[in-house]
């Protein structure tokens, strides 16, 4: 289409064309010529991320490295009860949290929110302080999204995370490799979990 805008163009400032060109053909200026140009190229899609989702943790199954008893299983952090928490075993050391959407339900999660427990016997300090996200597929073979060091928790709104992910997992792992006690205790205590995917229009 512009190449035929052109040639007819070219043919109106030599006066040879019929009709038109006949009565007096104007010539576009410069400006008519390229609004009037048809876009013939495919703006690219920008992928613009618009936000994210509310939390997909529901109807999965939660999993932990160690679980001192059923009070403190993995489902406390993902219960939506902020009152709540998981543990993970004293003096275990790197100890994990993993989520499962379910086959069939995998997710591209690119946010995360850590919560302590509102609970009055919930220790801050048990929060995982460098720890690691990671995903997979089959719950055997785990890929790295995330690395964090040195974060610190207290009790009040969530903490969020981004991370960036371009594939889908069923399975997501949180590996704490210190909590933020400097004494005996390796576990984790986390009240609530969320895990979101991002919106691109
Ligand atoms: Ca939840
Ligand atoms: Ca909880």
């Amino acid at each position: 289409m512009a190449k035929n805008l052109y040639v007819l163009y070219n043919l109106g400032t030599r006066g040879n064309i019929r009709g038109k060109a006949a009565e007096g053909f104007i010539r576009p200026t410069i400006m008519q010529f390229f609004t009037q140009r048809p876009v013939f190229e495919e703006i690219p899609k920008t992928n613009e991320l618009l936000g994210y989702t509310d939390d997909l943790c529901e109807g999965g199954a939660a999993a932990q490295s160690t679980t001192p008893s059923s009070e403190y299983a993995a489902s406390k952090a993902f219960d939506n009860d902020p009152l709540t928490f998981q543990s993970t075993i004293f003096y275990m050391e790197n100890p994990w949290i993993r989520y499962d959407f379910g086959e069939g339900n995998e997710k591209r999660i690119e946010k995360y929110t850590l919560a302590v427990s509102d609970a009055p016997g919930a220790d801050n300090l048990n929060m995982p302080k460098d720890f690691k996200i990671f995903g997979s597929v089959d719950g055997s073979s785990w890929v790295e999204l995330d690395s964090r060091t040195g974060e610190t928790f207290v009790q009040g709104p969530p903490r969020e995370f981004f991370m960036e992910n371009k594939n889908h997992y069923r399975f997501y792992r949180l590996n704490s490799y210190a909590n933020n006690h400097s004494g005996l205790s390796k576990c984790i205590q986390i009240g609530e979990m969320e895990m979101m995917e991002a919106i691109y229009g």
